[in-house]
């Protein structure tokens, strides 16, 4: 069996969200297992892949090429050239046009990989912008009679749609392709018919298996995706990308001599709050976004590390500064959540688009208001400061209004520190609440965009860990369920779901 798999993020190229983690980290434990896995990517102007080919075509009067991109795992492929090359991995407005692109050149080299092939292959696309690149493999198999097994992961459901005029013009794929699906060798019309247009809905219908990524997610994805059977559905967890072992040697590295010790654990965050936080370096998507960063800085006069002037216990949230992940709840929340504890410091890695200006403004001058209780660092921070703000929060606040899986959580108890999470997606099935399961909890849970509850929960947290700075045995037995909790969301486990899956789906039906 071999496994291709096609995404638009991979962090070996680009990351912009969690997505990036799952298709290199599942596909290298599915490689260690003697799975043949390959995945694809778009260059994102991040690498030539004209330089040194594996393949090249004319699309549209542009040379569009895939080269090897080296030293990732599993192997790698970075599909280039016109919109491929873009910097902005999502570009609104374009990125249609990307999508149907990456399925243009993938269909032109697979149609000469997929004539010549033997046995069974796999292809396992992640997020809406593969589905046209799996539809060009389901056209393609049927073509040349050869068995593929198409798999459609869902990250995150988007309810876009799809143009059959572009999919034609692009790709070639017109409304009377034959297609296979759940209703046979039809039209492709017929099928986006069915869909009413709706691009995942497509994906559903045209392949054999659909996975996403938690069993939260799952059943409101069942609704959405139209689908008549439960069986056509299943999840895969994604795992921690980080383990307590790596969180101890970058925390070594960084002068923390035993992590374990709750005393250096308070003296590490009152260090990181009064000076390192002016340390802490960000990144950006792309040059753009850069500069609109830096621009509004300057124009509110506003410097977004500077150290507070005291220590206090610490809320820290990250992630893509979309509404999603309602991190506008939190501003909502300050109010409340400072009058129960003036001392607080609410720190907020969020990473924008060149195009979230208006979502940037509303930060800045929350920031301005709360000069002694909040700061946000607009940017990305890297994995080991990442570590550094987990490591010292209380509690990690996670307010989104909807999640599929929600990496961010397994990444903070990976670092021992609890999770104040809202009631969505794959958030309920990995965080246990301490006012169910005690000691055994990892965290609390509260109703999404619920400010009063928000402002409970995460308060009850925040104390129930500063008190452990006090002395409090109970507490810090819920820094080690944190830990064991998010050991056992492990890319082994994964991988081996996965393969199961695949397997099942390779003996079910033989016929291609
Ligand atoms: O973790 C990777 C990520 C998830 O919940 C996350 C999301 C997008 O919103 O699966 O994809």
């Amino acid at each position: 069996m071999k496994v291709v798999m096609f995404t638009f993020e991979s962090f070996y190229v680009k990351k912009v969200g969690g997505l990036a983690e799952v298709p290199p980290r599942l596909g290298e434990a599915m490689s260690k297992r003697g799975i043949g896995v390959e995945l694809y990517t778009p260059s994102h102007g991040v690498l030539d892949a004209c330089k040194e080919p594996v393949f090249s075509t004319v699309v549209q009067g542009v040379k569009h090429c895939i080269s090897v991109f080296p030293g990732a795992k599993p192997t790698h492929y970075v599909v280039g050239g016109g919109l491929l090359d873009e910097m902005a991995v999502y570009p609104p407005g374009r990125l249609m046009d990307k999508a149907l692109t990456f399925a243009r050149v993938i269909a032109e080299y697979f149609s000469r990989v997929l004539a010549g092939s033997q046995g069974f292959t796999v292809f396992h696309g992640h997020d809406w912008h593969s589905v046209p690149a799996l539809l060009a493999v389901n056209s393609l198999s049927t073509r040349f009679e050869v068995p593929v097994k198409l798999v459609y992961h869902v990250h995150l459901y988007s309810k876009n749609t799809i143009e059959l005029e572009g999919l034609c013009r692009v790709v070639g794929l017109c409304w009377n392709t034959p297609i296979r699906g759940d209703h046979g060798l039809r039209d492709l019309g017929y099928y986006v018919e069915r869909s009413h247009g709706l691009i995942e809905r497509l994906a559903a219908l045209v392949v054999d298996k659909v996975i996403t990524v938690s069993k939260g997610y799952s059943k409101s994805l069942l609704r959405v995706l139209g689908l008549n059977s439960a069986h056509k559905l299943d999840y895969v967890y994604n795992a921690s990308p980080l383990t307590w072992s790596e969180v101890k040697s970058i925390l070594v590295k960084s002068g923390v001599k035993t992590p374990e010790d709750h005393g250096e654990r308070l003296s590490f965050r009152r260090s990181l709050l009064t000076k390192d936080l002016s340390y802490v370096k960000l990144e950006w998507q792309d040059e753009n976004t850069e500069k609109r960063v830096k621009n509004l800085l300057e124009y509110y006069g506003v410097s977004q590390s500077t150290p507070f002037k005291s220590d206090g216990p610490l809320v820290f949230s990250i992630g893509r500064l979309s509404k999603q992940k309602g991190f506008d709840v939190v501003l909502k929340a300050l109010d409340k959540l400072t009058i129960n504890n003036p001392r607080l410091k609410v720190v907020m890695a969020l990473s924008p688009s060149m195009w979230d200006v208006d979502a940037m403004k509303v930060f800045i001058e929350a920031q301005l208001s709360y000069p002694d209780n909040l700061r946000v660092l607009l940017g990305m921070v890297s994995r080991e400061d990442a570590v550094k703000l987990y490591y010292a929060a209380n509690a990690t606040l996670v307010p989104s209004r909807s999640e599929p899986f929600g990496l961010v959580a397994l990444e903070s108890m990976a670092c021992g520190t609890p999770v104040s999470a809202s009631r969505v997606g794959g958030l309920v099935d990995i965080v246990t609440d301490v006012r169910k399961h005690g000691v055994n909890g990892v965290g609390v849970l509260f109703t999404p965009s619920d400010v009063k509850d928000l402002v409970e929960s995460t308060s009850y947290l925040v104390e129930l860990v500063e008190s452990t700075y006090l002395g409090a045995e109970e507490p810090r037995t819920i820094r080690d369920s944190c830990i064991k909790r998010s050991e056992e969301f492990n890319w082994g486990n994964s991988a081996e779901k996965m393969i199961n899956i695949y397997s099942r789906l390779l003996t079910s039906n033989l016929k291609p």
